[in-house]
């Protein structure tokens, strides 16, 4: 995990979600905005496809961001190229969006779905998240890939659906306790099948509460954030 000073001065956070085809990293994202506005952070929204911009234009639509917040990386070949070889497109986009919204706090973005193997070049992100989900198999967490392992935190998507793909979600979560030897991890169920979402019970308010403390710094004590 990377060592932010809070006094330092510097731009919005940026944090990276990437994690395997459809594991739920736009919808992760689509629950983060509601609930990031309502603890009063400023965000916008980079995502990155391989040839269309189809994350960015449902991310626009979906009416939980100002559209102009938004901004559409098409990779263009294998994700990892542009989150971690040669991030210069997105540091560009994420430049752009820090010109134009002055007051942003953090910078949300999506890596185009990859293997378990992708990370992120920490010139582009300081933080960021892998996402898995239980509907690929409970063996994903003892299969050890970079992103499972070296992710500043690990979520484990669609709780909800552990029953119905024969997945026992507590040893799931157990067996990555293991694997990430006391890095942060989290379950949660993005968009729940059959139930209204509640932040608290579907683990987005966790998530939140730990880039609050880990990346935002917004919960350090008034004594210890004057110092330095
Ligand atoms: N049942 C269930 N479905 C989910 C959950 N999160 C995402 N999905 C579904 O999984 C699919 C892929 O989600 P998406 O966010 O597009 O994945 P991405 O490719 O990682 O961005 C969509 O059909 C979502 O509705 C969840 O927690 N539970
Ligand atoms: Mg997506």
């Amino acid at each position: 995990m990377n060592v932010h000073l809070p006094s330092a001065p510097k731009g919005p956070a940026r944090i990276g979600i990437g994690g395997p085809v459809g594991s739920g990293k736009t919808a992760l994202i689509e629950r983060l905005l509601p609930a990031l506005a309502r603890r009063g952070i400023e965000v916008a929204v980079i995502t990155n496809d391989l040839v269309t911009r189809e994350d960015a234009e449902r991310v626009r639509r979906s009416g939980l961001i100002d559209p102009g917040r938004v901004r559409a990386v098409e990779a263009g070949a294998c994700p990892h190229t542009v989150i971690r070889e040669d991030p210069t497109l997105n540091i560009a986009a994420a430049e752009d969006l820090e010109a134009r919204y002055p007051g942003l706090d953090l910078i949300l973005l999506e890596s185009g779905g990859d293997n378990l193997a992708s990370t992120f070049s920490l010139d582009l992100v300081d933080w960021w998240m892998f996402v898995i989900d239980v509907g690929q198999g409970d063996d994903i967490p003892r299969k050890r890939g970079p992103g499972i392992v070296q992710s500043d935190l690990l979520v484990i998507n669609k709780l909800d659906l552990a029953p119905y793909v024969h997945v026992n979600a507590d040893q799931v979560l157990t067996e990555a306790a293991g694997v990430r030897k006391g890095r942060a991890l989290l379950g949660c169920a993005c968009r729940p099948h059959g139930r209204a979402a509640s932040d608290q019970a579907d683990g987005i308010e966790a998530i939140i509460d730990l880039i609050v403390r880990d990346v935002l710094f917004t919960d350090i004590p008034a004594e210890v954030q004057g110092e330095a």
